[in-house]
């Protein structure tokens, strides 16, 4: 699909943009013990392999190469954190579900996600990303399902909207607020497309209330 969008990615134009811009690499941890102290405030982006975490948060930093991006699944290996400033963070979470990893390898980045989902205090909020012409799987509510346990905030993007038509990829976004309305109120949704910069605003939006640098309550269900 054309992209006559694709400049407005790249372009500051709101002061979330500029400070998302400024987001540097800190770290990777593959054990829970390697993470900071548990202080201050983090947004973590979750979802199946190949769902789009990276080119998510690469779009939302305006960085085409901060987060690595990769054709082949379960490329996000580590938890990979992201300092917008000192204890300010975005978390990239390995993506789940990619059944060519290894079983051993799988039990232990299971282990470590849900273990950093149940007990990070920093963590106040999941970006959960879904393909859109893949929502809401077993996994994905499993992953709500965690939030709910711990009343931790989920905002879900249904990511790579530039593949369906603009009806069409509405019509998911509908269909999928009955389910999340029923089994997870407090969960909202929107569109996201990491190709056309679609859905950047409201995604910010999100991300500034978790981290502290809004004082409204956003509201998009
Ligand atoms: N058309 C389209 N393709 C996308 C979009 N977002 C990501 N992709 C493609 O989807 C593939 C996976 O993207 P990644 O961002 O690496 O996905 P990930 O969730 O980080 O994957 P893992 O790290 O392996 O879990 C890549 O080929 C991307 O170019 C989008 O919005 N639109
Ligand atoms: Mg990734």
């Amino acid at each position: 699909m054309k992209n006559p969008d694709k400049s407005i990615s790249f372009t500051p134009a709101t002061e979330a943009a500029r400070r998302y811009q400024a987001v540097r690499f800190l770290n990777s941890i593959n054990e829970f013990e390697q993470l900071l102290p548990d202080i201050g405030r983090e947004a973590a982006f979750a979802g199946r392999s190949n769902a789009g975490k990276s080119s998510a948060l690469n779009l939302l930093t305006g960085q085409r190469q901060l987060a690595r991006v990769s054709k082949t699944p379960g490329r996000t290996q580590m938890i990979n954190f992201f300092e917008v400033e000192p204890d300010r963070y975005l978390v990239d979470l390995p993506g789940y579900g990619y059944a060519q990893v290894p079983e051993a390898i799988r039990r232990h980045w299971g282990a470590l996600l849900e273990r950093y989902l149940r007990e990070r205090q920093a963590l106040r909020g999941l970006l959960l990303l879904m393909d859109i012409r893949h929502p809401l799987t077993k996994l994905d509510q499993q992953m709500l399902d965690c939030c709910i346990a711990r009343e931790l905030p989920a905002h879900i993007l249904l990511t790579k909207a530039d593949k369906l038509s603009r009806g069409a990829a509405g019509s998911v976004l509908q269909q999928m607020r009955k389910p999340l309305k029923a089994s997870y109120p407090q969960a909202t949704a929107q569109l996201f497309s990491a190709r056309t910069g679609q859905g950047v605003e409201e995604a910010h939006a999100r991300l500034d209330e978790w981290l502290g640098y809004a004082n409204t309550v956003f509201d998009s269900n």
